[in-house]
């Protein structure tokens, strides 16, 4: 529960962990006296700008599900906890999104307002800033990522009205405990794009694809020493294989792979042609060659693999262990051939963390 106090415990080990990792942040022991007077009388606590920044990059550290956390140092953490308003969330998250960078791409984290004990707090509905809408139409004919359906329809009965194509972005839902929740929509320079192309195939780009350039997760709770940010999107650059391999290509997604094998002139009759693999093949390249193309920041499974046994090893020679989810780690495609594959990890659940919580109201 994001509006519980703080528990005490947290709060110590998590600043002990800080000032121990940032020695020139001080002696930890008189931090805690504070904090500990603070609880007692609040039910919770303020973290220090540098205990935020910290925070957060450890949240990401921490992320087993992850395979981009070589770079967790590098996180670019804005400190957003004193806007109250939509409106003013609304323009910082835009701003977020320019900060995030249209070409190179940094990895960003926004964090609001900390949940207080026993208050309603403000947070975004949508699961990314940047999500396509997905309609069904009444044929039963899905238009869009039917992955959105749901908040789509929840967005239209709020009064909004898309385009009814098939890469219409949505809506933010911005909910604050004085405004209840208000539909905002996002500016052009907030929302690079890039059209989907293919190094070889002239037809590909008939088929009318894209994606957006950067991943923006907006409905995970960053957890602190025992605070709560029930509003802190975080982004980095995409894994072509997210959208070449699943986005574009799951059956309850875009579901291209029939389309992209037709267009190949595969034989479909049998699943021994592996007529899916070459599909999913051919669209990951458009997908990679597409970013490339337009300057955009991506990483192949490959490559990322590689920077993920690489800060294995970081984290190693600097005695931590390291929480991974093998079934999240290891890419959707070519697994075997890349190294994260042939190996176990730790499981653990160390904080500070990002969860998942239920979706607001929708
Ligand atoms: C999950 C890559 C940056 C936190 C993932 C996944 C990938 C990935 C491929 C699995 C997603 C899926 O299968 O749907 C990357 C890359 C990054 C990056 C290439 C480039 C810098 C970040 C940053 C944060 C972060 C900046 C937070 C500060 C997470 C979390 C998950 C995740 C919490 C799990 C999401 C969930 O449970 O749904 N990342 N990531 N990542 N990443 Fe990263
Ligand atoms: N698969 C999702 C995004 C999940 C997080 N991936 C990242 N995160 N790369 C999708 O939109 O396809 N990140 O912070 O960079």
């Amino acid at each position: 529960d994001p509006a519980a106090p703080a528990d005490p415990g947290e709060a110590e080990d998590f600043l002990r962990q800080c000032y121990t990792e940032n020695q020139r942040l001080g002696p930890v022991e008189p931090r805690l006296a504070i904090v500990r007077a603070q609880i007692a009388a609040t039910g919770t606590y303020v973290h220090t700008t540098e205990e935020l920044a910290y925070g957060a990059k450890l949240a990401w550290r921490n992320a087993s599900r992850c395979i981009g956390r070589l770079y967790w140092r590098s996180l670019v953490v804005l400190d957003r906890r004193r806007a109250r308003t939509a409106d003013e969330i609304f323009s910082l998250l835009v701003n977020h999104l320019q900060t995030a960078g249209d070409g190179q791409i940094r990895p960003v984290i926004s964090v609001f307002a900390a949940a207080q004990p026993g208050q309603p707090y403000a947070r975004v509905w949508n699961e990314q800033l940047i999500r396509y809408a997905g309609y069904r139409g009444a044929d039963g004919c899905p238009r869009g990522d039917s992955r959105q359906e749901q908040f789509t329809a929840a967005m239209q009965g709020y009064g909004w009205r898309g385009k009814g194509d098939h890469f219409d972005v949505l809506p933010l839902a911005i909910e604050t405990p004085a405004e209840g929740v208000r539909l905002y929509e996002l500016p052009d320079r907030a929302i690079r794009e890039v059209p989907l192309t293919h190094p070889e195939h002239s037809w590909f780009d008939e088929l009318g694809l894209r994606w957006h350039a950067v991943p923006a997760i907006s409905n995970m709770r960053l957890t602190i020493g025992g605070v709560h940010y029930p509003l802190a999107p975080f982004n980095g650059w995409y894994l072509g294989t997210e959208i070449g391999a699943r986005n574009l290509a799951d059956t309850d997604r875009y579901d291209m792979l029939p389309v992209v094998a037709a267009r190949l002139g595969l034989d479909t009759s049998r699943e021994s042609t592996l007529w899916r693999d070459r599909a999913l093949l051919e669209l990951n390249v458009a997908v990679l060659h597409s970013f490339e193309k337009a300057g955009i920041r991506m990483s192949d499974h490959h490559t990322e693999s590689q920077r993920f046994l690489k800060h294995l090893s970081n984290e190693e020679k600097a005695g931590r262990r390291v929480p991974a989810d093998w079934t999240w780690i290891v890419p959707p495609m070519s697994g075997g051939i890349t190294p994260v594959f042939h190996r176990y990890y730790d499981e653990m659940d160390l904080r500070p963390a990002f969860y998942l919580d239920e979706q607001a109201s929708v």
